[in-house]
């Protein structure tokens, strides 16, 4: 049995969320469209007869504002130790500069092996994609490159291959049939909030938190928490509008986690400066 861990890293934005749904055969990390999405460390793990991938899907490398991208940024740095490589995840969709040369600099000195994936090269003319591999190539000394589409699958079979490949001899450290360690509270409330990240912008994504109150038989409880109130109104919306849709779209994926139909109770409330509040970040994981 080969086993071991590989930490994901690249700028906010360039897909590492989505490539490790790709890799793991199935939705362990929410994904939007906004930089910043994922918060915490998420191990999303592979299994077969013959091996066990855990990859750590993690907040982009960023430049840290307040305490909570402050402890974003300290989950990334902690996760390096202790890896059998390092899947450094760059867009082909956009100018490869001075973001990725500074998280290069950390990651190769890192000292284990990195496989570099240059992601979103769907609908690319090949001509482009070469041009990229080349910027890609002069980042550092990789073991590997691979281009990949997280979105369509493209590529990413022999970048799993290539990444167990890193893996030595070892024990099975999930139950075969787990996908994520994430505890189930957690899951429900990644997925309101990443039904809540598309419908809002600018700077609402960012102040979004939920935290699940309840679950029960029949039903899930579970607060929207904003900063401001006029957060609060976006988030709600003309008549509940946004919140209701926040419902109608987590609930189905929320069901099928649970494997039971559930009423969805969501409420949006006010807490000022939250991503400020120790307290508030200790009680949200973060
Ligand atoms: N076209 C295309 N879009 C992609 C691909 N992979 C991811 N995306 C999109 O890129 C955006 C960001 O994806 P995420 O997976 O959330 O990116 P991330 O790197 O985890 O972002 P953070 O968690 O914010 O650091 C989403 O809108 C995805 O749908 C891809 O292969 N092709
Ligand atoms: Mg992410």
């Amino acid at each position: 049995m080969k086993s071991g861990f590989v930490a994901v890293a690249g700028r906010p934005n360039v897909g590492k969320s989505t490539l490790v749904n790709a890799l793991a055969g199935g939705k362990v990390a929410i994904v939007s469209d906004k930089p910043q999405t994922t918060r915490r460390r998420i191990h999303g793990i592979a299994t077969t007869d013959d091996y066990q991938l855990v990859l750590a899907d993690l907040p982009g490398f960023q430049r840290p504002l307040d305490p909570l991208t402050e402890h974003m940024q300290r989950t990334v740095e902690s996760a390096f130790e202790d890896v059998d490589g390092v899947l450094f995840v760059l867009s082909a969709r956009e100018r490869i500069g001075a973001g990725d040369r500074f998280i290069a600099r950390r990651v190769f000195e890192l000292g284990a092996p990195v496989v570099i994936a240059l992601n979103k090269v769907d609908r690319l003319k090949p001509g482009h994609i070469a041009t990229q591999m080349t910027s890609a190539a002069r980042l550092g000394d990789f073991h590997a490159l691979h281009p990949v589409s997280a979105k369509t699958g493209d590529g990413v079979a022999a970048l799993r291959d290539e990444l167990v490949g890193l893996l030595g001899e070892g024990p099975l450290y999930f139950p075969a049939g787990e996908r994520t360690d994430q505890p189930r509270e957690v899951q429900i409330a990644e997925l309101i909030r990443e039904k809540a990240l598309a419908l809002t912008r600018e700077e609402v994504p960012h102040a979004i938190t939920v935290l699940v109150e309840s679950v029960d038989e029949k039903s899930v409880a579970a607060d929207v928490l904003v900063e401001t109130e006029s957060q609060k109104q976006i988030v709600v919306g003309r008549g509940g509008s946004v919140i209701r849709e926040i419902g109608t779209r987590a609930r189905p994926e929320i069901e099928q986690l649970l494997g039971r139909h559930v009423f969805l109770e969501l409420r949006v409330k006010v807490r000022p400066r939250w991503r400020r509040d120790e307290s508030m970040l200790e009680r949200l994981g973060l």
